[in-house]
């Protein structure tokens, strides 16, 4: 009967411990989907930048890929970044450490035009 016991109490610890294990985990989980991601990525596709507008916070990566048939570049009008050019699923990463709003166009197609804002 004492065996029982015991074992019964080993268990429920056992038991007790491994889901108070499992509601860490989902703590972590449900705190890590609410932090801003740090990285994003802007297709190049069928002549135009998407999204053409961007919004991140500062930190931020951003990376441009291009996934049309026809080299594209990513050049900001202030010459904070200017990448070189992308041929076919080539990429293209920038990190934003200061606020402001960074308006780029690709060096080839001048009416390609995109915006990353940084706040
Ligand atoms: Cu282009």
């Amino acid at each position: 009967m004492r065996r029982i016991v015991s074992t019964a109490v080993l268990f429920a610890t056992t038991f007790g411990v491994a889901f108070a294990g499992l509601r860490a985990g989902e703590r972590n989980i449900s705190a890590a989907a609410q932090q801003k991601p740090d990285a994003t990525e802007v297709k190049i596709d069928n002549f135009s930048f998407g999204p053409a507008e961007l919004k991140v916070s500062v930190g931020t990566t951003v990376t441009w890929t291009n996934r049309d048939d026809i080299p594209h570049t990513a050049v900001s009008t202030d010459k904070t970044f200017k990448s070189k050019v992308l041929d076919t699923d080539e990429k293209f990463s920038f990190t934003f450490s200061k606020p402001g709003t960074y308006e780029y166009f690709c060096s080839i197609h001048p009416k390609m035009t995109g915006k990353v804002v940084v706040q």
